[in-house]
């Protein structure tokens, strides 16, 4: 059910470091082809950082950790979107899945995978509790012996109450040199992190204690490399628009992403592309050390 690719398999029993990478990214969060480009940019920076990249997808029946460049190209917007409840029935169904931030880390940690990097980490949706929306992400987060780096929470979300719920469930949030969670596209501006790293090392070393203290899951806020400081009225517009058309559930983040790339000329896109393989890097560092 499970089929972990060679040389992840190696690093794993080896006691290398491995970084997991989702594909919901890949299929929906970027328009047809360049979601595969930016996986496969993630896939090289992890290395750069000194680690093996496993991107995770369901195909034809299996959970594959480690996809190929081949099998990577079969993601786009026509696969089933997985959270960590949909994994079983894709298998079953021979479905083609991308996995999201819970989905990889259901995987993860059935595979014992300790570190990911997404671009951003699902939560609370703006407006709870109507609609009633809180992604599956934290939750399976909470669980999970995997350190996640992330530029933040997706800033489309509500933030503060995202922020507030990864207390409540337990989740050290770590400020790469910044004191404030970064607010996904904008580096500035969100709530307080719960600790302070400044190193790889010092990541790692705040990991390796939170497990051997029981604890289950961390994530890593870096700030993107260049800050994008005038979107938040072009967010608004784009949740305004869901909304009038109707669109919700697991719909609502692929839409509001690219209604942002498009509105806002390419320049969310070049950003999510930057963050994304900016963190698949650092967790690759943190991982090696
Ligand atoms: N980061 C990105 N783009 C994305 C995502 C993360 O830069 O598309 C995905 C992740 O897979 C995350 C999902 O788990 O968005 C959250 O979706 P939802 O809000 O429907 O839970
Ligand atoms: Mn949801």
């Amino acid at each position: 059910m499970i089929r972990i690719a060679d040389e992840v398999r190696a690093a794993l029993d080896g006691g290398g470091a491995v970084v997991a990478l989702e594909t919901t990214l890949v299929a929906h969060g970027f328009p047809p082809g360049e979601g595969v480009a930016v996986g496969l940019a993630s896939e090289a920076a992890v290395r750069e950082g000194a680690a093996v990249p496993a991107t995770i997808g369901v195909l034809d029946g299996e959970v594959i950790v480690g996809l190929s460049a081949s099998e990577l190209e079969r993601f786009d917007a026509s696969a089933r979107k997985l959270g960590p409840r949909d994994l079983a029935a894709a298998v079953v169904q021979r479905a083609p899945g991308a996995t999201t931030v819970g989905g990889t880390l259901a995987v993860c940690e059935a595979v014992g995978i300790h570190f990911m990097a997404t671009g951003g980490l699902g939560g609370v949706h703006r407006g709870w509790p109507s609609p009633p929306d809180v992604s599956a992400d934290p939750a399976v987060l909470a669980r999970t012996h995997t350190l996640v780096v992330s530029s933040g929470v997706k800033s489309l979300l509500d933030v503060p109450a995202t922020a507030e719920l990864l207390e409540t469930l337990g989740v050290p949030v770590l400020g790469w040199r910044t004191d404030e969670l970064p607010l996904f596209y904008t580096a500035r501006g969100g709530p307080r992190v719960s600790a302070r790293v400044e190193t790889a090392a010092e990541a790692a070393a705040v990991a390796h204690a939170h497990w051997a203290l029981g604890g289950g899951g961390l994530v890593v806020g870096r700030p993107p490399d260049e800050s994008l400081d005038d979107v938040e009225p072009m967010i608004e517009q784009a949740l305004a628009a869901a909304k009038r058309e109707g669109v919700h559930g697991q719909a609502v983040t692929p839409f509001v992403l690219s209604y942002l790339h498009r509105e806002s000329g390419g320049r969310t896109l070049s950003a999510n592309r930057a963050l994304i393989v900016g963190n698949a890097r650092l967790a690759g560092e943190i991982a090696g050390a």
